[in-house]
């Protein structure tokens, strides 16, 4: 059974504020990082029940934040399979997060024990890690609070970037098992990830060398330590690389700057030269943008829908060339805010799914199809192999030489590519492999198709929950009447396109607009704002 007197003895040093209410969100837990203590002691808990559960399997707790400013904290919970956590446990956690005493907390955790049939005397396993935020280091001693108070065994990842630990979930998972992820260490990650990399890119000229923003943040020491295992395979240049230097992270730098301002991070002026690529990581190394300098000097970014449109081409040409095309189909998943001069290019060759934002439902969707290559505009996403198609790779006798080295190079994709999450750094070294072997320059890549020019605004409002939306969140149904306002304004301009969703991680409602000219795309998303408003 729980101890409660140990329970009560260590959640009574994590009172939860009165005043407080948390929310366990499309990413987690998130907000300022000095009022989390009590939330971190109580996911600890949550984690260590969650492990009985799976019989003791190995949970995953990542604390970080992301791209949100330096102040802001967070922490998400793993699953087994290195996958986001359940949706119906999300309610669990944010039930227990706000149990406004001690003693309410031990009552909501007998009544989750008893509900949910958790058997207590289960072994119980958690692995954490956390990004470069000076809150972080507290943080994760009131979350060993919590493991300690369900007798949990912790495993501590220390500084690491979010994908890393997701790699670490399922590596421990599978250990010893046929589907055996990896060697479960740090080290394990960047050897596998190295190791596929150098065959893939064997025998083609190395490419100029890569410009990486760090974002001030945990990427740096990821980028390092591979730079270390790609010796001169790929040379990397890495900037903002100051995750100690208090007040950097994500400042005026990586993916998250990159994307919504649609431009070069100022520390990299005059440092990227007309013509060489750069990348940048967000702060914890989940999200990847991509971008060059035109010839004129002008910048031009690759976000997420370019690297989905990159990747997804290469990835059937290898079917193709390996003789699998009957076999095995390659699908894309998006949300609204892939571009739509991408939906439309990539929608004519492969099937295209739209769901809604938030990586759960991306990775729920490319696990239908047989290749299911998944990315946010934002610069987060992966690619899926159904284990079908792993099958199919293992047992598959290719009849050419030609065939052989598709299969090949397919094999060693499945290893290259994080397939629990979105993985910067991961993803840089698979559009790095893409470049190599068409020879494409950043401008050739960015030709595949034409961006439209597009505006993203935030809005305040009273109260966003008056905002639901159907359709993959492309359409309003509430408040009534507003969607046939936008539809109208919408048909005035060419190739337009407008909608208007809630933000699920901050207290914002968020239009976006597109068209086929930029003053016209801003006009337009604009215009919407003031329907809200
Ligand atoms: P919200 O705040 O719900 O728009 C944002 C991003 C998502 C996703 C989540 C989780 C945009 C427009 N939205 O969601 O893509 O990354 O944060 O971090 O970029
Ligand atoms: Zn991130």
């Amino acid at each position: 059974s729980l101890s409660i007197d140990l329970i009560r003895k260590l959640a009574d040093r994590h009172p939860k504020a009165s005043h407080l209410r948390f929310q366990y969100g499309t990413a987690g837990f998130r907000t300022l990082g000095s009022i989390l203590d009590s939330v971190m002691f109580r996911v600890g808990v949550l984690a260590a029940l969650r492990s009985k559960r799976f019989d003791g399997k190995t949970i995953g707790v990542m604390v970080t934040a992301s791209h949100n400013p330096e102040h802001d904290n967070g922490v998400k919970l793993v699953d087994p399979r290195g996958e986001m956590l359940e949706a119906s446990w999300e309610n669990h956690a944010t039930v227990l997060a706000n149990a406004p005493t001690t003693d309410a907390f031990i009552e909501c955790l007998e009544i989750l024990v008893k509900n949910l049939r958790i058997d207590l005397s289960k072994p119980s396993r958690v692995v954490y890690g956390r990004d470069t935020r000076p809150t972080g280091a507290a943080l994760v001693a009131s979350l060993e609070d919590g493991l300690r108070a369900i007798g949990a065994e912790g495993r501590n990842a220390g500084i690491t970037t979010t994908p890393i630990l997701h790699y670490l979930v399922r590596a421990i998972n599978t250990k010893g098992t046929k589907d055996e992820y990896g060697e479960d260490s740090e080290e394990g990650y960047m050897k596998k990830l190295s190791t596929a990399f150098k065959k893939l890119v064997a025998g083609k000229p190395a490419s100029e060398p890569l410009i990486v923003d760090c974002a001030n943040g945990v990427g740096t020491q990821a980028v390092a330590e591979i730079s270390q295992y790609l010796g001169d395979t790929l040379q990397l240049l890495p900037y903002n690389t100051a995750a100690s230097s208090t007040g950097a992270l994500n400042n005026a730098c990586g993916a998250d700057f990159v994307k919504t301002t649609q431009k070069l991070p100022p520390s990299l002026h005059g440092v990227l030269k007309p013509g060489q690529r750069g990348c940048s990581f967000d702060g914890d190394a989940d999200r990847i943008i991509y971008f060059y300098l035109d010839e004129r000097g002008h910048f031009c970014m690759l976000d997420g829908d370019k690297i989905a449109a990159l990747v997804a081409a290469f990835i059937v040409e290898l079917v193709k060339s390996a003789g699998l095309e009957n076999k095995i189909k390659v699908g894309i998943v998006q949300t609204a805010y892939a571009n739509g001069g991408s939906t439309k290019y990539l929608a004519s060759r492969l099937p295209v799914k739209c769901v809604a934002t938030g990586v759960k439902h991306l990775h729920h969707a490319a696990e239908h199809y047989d290749v299911g290559v998944y990315f946010e505009a934002n610069g987060h996403g992966t690619v899926l192999f159904s284990p079908d198609t792993l099958h199919i790779f293992q047992t598959h006798q290719p009849s050419t030489p030609a065939q052989s080295t598709g299969l090949n190079h397919l094999i060693n994709l499945t290893q290259l590519i994080n397939q629990t999450v979105g993985d910067a750094l991961s993803d840089m070294l698979l559009v790095e492999v893409v470049l190599a072997h068409k020879s494409y320059s950043g401008a050739e890549w960015d030709s595949l198709y034409v961006d439209l020019p597009n505006r993203l605004v935030k809005v305040v409002v009273p109260d966003r929950s008056i905002f639901k939306t159907e359709d993959a969140e492309r359409r309003l149904v509430s408040p009534p009447g507003l969607q046939s306002k936008i539809d109208d304004l919408r048909r005035r301009y060419e190739a337009g396109r407008a909608f208007v969703r809630p933000s699920g991680t901050e207290d914002v409602v968020r239009v976006y607009a597109e068209a086929q000219f930029r003053p016209q795309a801003d006009e337009l998303a604009y215009r919407v704002a003031g329907l809200v408003y």
